[in-house]
């Protein structure tokens, strides 16, 4: 007769534990979308690169398989298989009691992918199932869950083998993230970053499906990180490192500065990177200024009468990735996602560092400092007489181009920058058929004349120039660039409306570049969009269907006897007559908007200038992978 389960008092304990998790999954990871399911991820993958910084092993394998599981490998010590106190394996414990094996020996620094460690357990709760495979004391070690953490088959040995590490595989339980996939980028992406973070380290990623494999491995660290972000931009020097250590904060930098107008600074604390930048950034970039108007004003670069350059202007075409090693005891993360480093001592630490080796090194490379300092003396006169210029113009000099600049406005009825959107429209003829399409009561609808400027190369200068940008910045009402206000913006949504071709897709990457390079926040903050008008209308008697793409399309055909069908291809929003563009596009209720969302700024500068480089491919790939489409209303019509 089979005995009966085991149900003793831990164990029903452990099954409510991680009842607990999946009653309320993101108590423990965050949230159940993509970013939840990619927590799962993170947390086995950060339990192998804590062994690895421990000391022991330097590989991680990672697969992607076809049913959706993802296998995880390191080759460190093995967790180990001995009995717990309970009476059960260790690795039963590990993966089913909430919390525990985490394995912060002390002193060690804590290394996590910003949930802190919450431990395996929590990833067992929410898979269909997890396989753990232990090599270790010369043996192979097999133990099986299923259900979110049920033992489908105890720890027993199934071979043996001089081998040692752990490898979990595991299926998400896709009840709990529907709709949700791993994305094979994403994984290679924060893999990559972990491989320049650790020299030692080597990552290997497979998808299984698309027989792809990726190795990241850069014994030169984030010196090769900071090479890999500027790998297409024109250099004036080359990596320059940093390192010091001081009470017991260790500073690691790399910076280089480029012929562009961006800056691109990432840090990292223990390996977990602060989004929010702290007290870290808050030293470094107190120090680089520091340095550099010293260095200036004792070369005869900046004169006693001229004002100092100002955190923009040392900043602009800057390079940097920031990697600090803080003790458990000192380290504190702030904000919600602790994204944000508070630890107060590595303010001065950082600054002290920065300052003594930059100061060392202008002095040693005088051609490459002079180099640099020159681009910062440009970048003050071009803030400057930007600044000159917007005083003149709010000085009411320019009441008349203030009038030309919006008579090609028109506006919605009524100020209400909580609900009004701003249709960016390509073209006068679109911009005709959106004016009478629009609700005259918060919409409003600036055509635009043909292209508008390449801001990649730009400066704000430039862009005051081009008189299509000028308008958009003048309608928006927010300032640009540095002075950008995101609180001041006239329009709660600003929609870009372009055809749905090349020249469309081209321009709205202009816009873009434009918006992402001179008012970020607008698209940090969610208020930029892109519009969706259809493709295809198909009249069948009385009724009107239209479709967004050509598969829609294509699938909806296959079901209808075409000779029935009245079929209209649009070929650009000029074609269409005002109701069907209301319908489709433009009325809150039925149409389709886009939020454009970055999803990782600093490295998203790079992708941009693929974005505006010549040729198109990169360009779609890059619109498809990284240009977050969430379907903000999905009523189909
Ligand atoms: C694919 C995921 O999880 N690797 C791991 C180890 C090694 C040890 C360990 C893990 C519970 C509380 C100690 C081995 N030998 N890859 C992984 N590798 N856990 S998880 O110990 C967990 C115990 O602390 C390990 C000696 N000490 C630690």
């Amino acid at each position: 007769m089979a005995t009966a389960k085991q149900y003793d008092a831990d164990s029903i304990k452990i099954l409510e534990g991680l009842e607990a998790v999946r009653k309320r999954p993101g108590m423990y990871i965050g949230s159940t979308d993509k970013r939840g399911l990619h927590h799962l991820a993170w947390e086995i993958i950060d339990n192998c690169i804590d062994e690895i910084i421990n000391g022991y092993g330097d590989t991680i394998k990672i697969r992607l398989n076809e049913d959706g599981s993802l296998m995880v490998a390191d080759n460190g010590r093995g967790v180990p298989i001995g009995k717990h106190a309970s009476g059960k394996s260790a690795p039963e414990v590990i993966y089913t009691v909430l919390h525990a094996g985490g394995k912060f020996e002390e002193g060690n620094y804590k290394v996590s992918g910003g949930l802190h460690g919450v431990g395996a357990s929590v990833v067992n709760a929410l898979s269909e199932w997890m396989d753990v495979t232990i090599y270790r004391d010369g043996k192979i070690s097999n133990i099986r869950f299923k259900n979110g953490g049920e033992v489908a088959s105890p720890l027993k040995q199934i071979g043996e083998s001089k081998k040692t590490g752990t490898c979990v595989t595991f299926k998400p339980n896709y009840e709990i993230f529907k709709n949700c996939q791993f994305s094979f980028s994403t994984l290679c992406e924060r893999m990559q970053e972990s491989a320049f973070l650790i020299n030692k380290l080597t990552v290997e990623l497979e998808q299984a499906s698309e027989n792809k494999k990726n190795v990241y491995h850069y014994d030169n660290g984030i010196i090769s990180f900071v090479e890999y972000i500027n790998e297409e931009k024109k250099t004036l020097h080359e990596v320059v490192p940093i390192h010091g250590v001081k009470n017991g904060i260790e500073v690691d930098i790399a910076l280089q500065y480029t012929d562009t107008y961006n800056e691109s600074i990432l840090s990292f604390v223990n390996n977990v990177k602060t989004t929010d930048g702290g007290s870290h950034e808050v030293g470094f970039k107190t120090g680089l200024t520091k340095v550099f108007n010293d260095y200036a004003r004792n070369n005869g670069i900046l004169k006693v009468k001229d004002t100092n350059f100002d955190g923009s202007d040392v900043r602009e075409g800057l390079t940097a990735v920031i990697n600090l090693k803080i003790p458990e005891k000192i380290l504190q993360f702030e904000g919600q996602t602790k994204g944000k480093l508070g630890t107060p001592e590595a303010r001065p630490v950082v600054e002290a560092v920065v300052y003594d080796t930059l100061k060392f090194y202008l002095e040693e490379n005088r051609e490459y400092a002079l180099a640099i300092v020159e681009k910062m003396g440009k970048s003050k006169f071009a803030r400057e007489a930007a600044r000159k210029a917007r005083e003149e113009a709010r000085k009411g000099k320019s009441k008349k181009e203030a009038r030309s600049l919006s008579d090609k406005l028109t506006p919605p009825q009524y100020r209400n920058p909580k609900i009004n959107e701003l249709f960016i429209v390509e073209g006068n003829s679109a911009g005709g058929t959106a004016k009478s399409s629009r609700d005259r009561k918060f919409q409003g609808v600036l055509p635009l004349r043909g292209k508008i400027l390449n801001t990649e190369k730009a400066t704000l200068q430039d862009a005051f120039k081009n008189e299509e940008i000028n308008t958009m910045i003048h309608c928006i009402g927010a300032g640009v660039g540095a002075e950008f206000d995101v609180k001041d913006i006239n329009y709660d949504k600003v929609i870009i409306m372009t055809d749905a071709d090349v020249d469309g897709a081209h321009i709205q990457c202009l816009l873009l570049t434009f918006f992402y390079r001179f008012m970020r926040p607008l698209i940090e903050e969610g208020h930029l969009y892109i519009a969706m008008p259809p493709l295809f209308k198909v009249e069948e008697g009385k009724s009107i269907n239209y479709f967004y793409t050509d598969e829609d399309y294509k699938e909806f055909m296959k079901t209808k006897d075409s000779s029935k069908c009245r079929v209209q291809r649009y070929k650009g929003l000029g074609e269409m007559n005002p109701e069907p563009l209301r319908v489709t596009t433009m009325a809150p209720e039925t149409r389709n908007l886009i939020k454009v969302s970055i999803t990782d700024a600093a490295l998203a500068e790079k992708r941009v200038s693929i974005l505006m480089g010549d040729s198109v491919e990169p360009r779609k790939e890059w619109i498809n992978e990284n240009v977050v489409f969430s379907l903000e209303d999905d009523f189909k019509i």
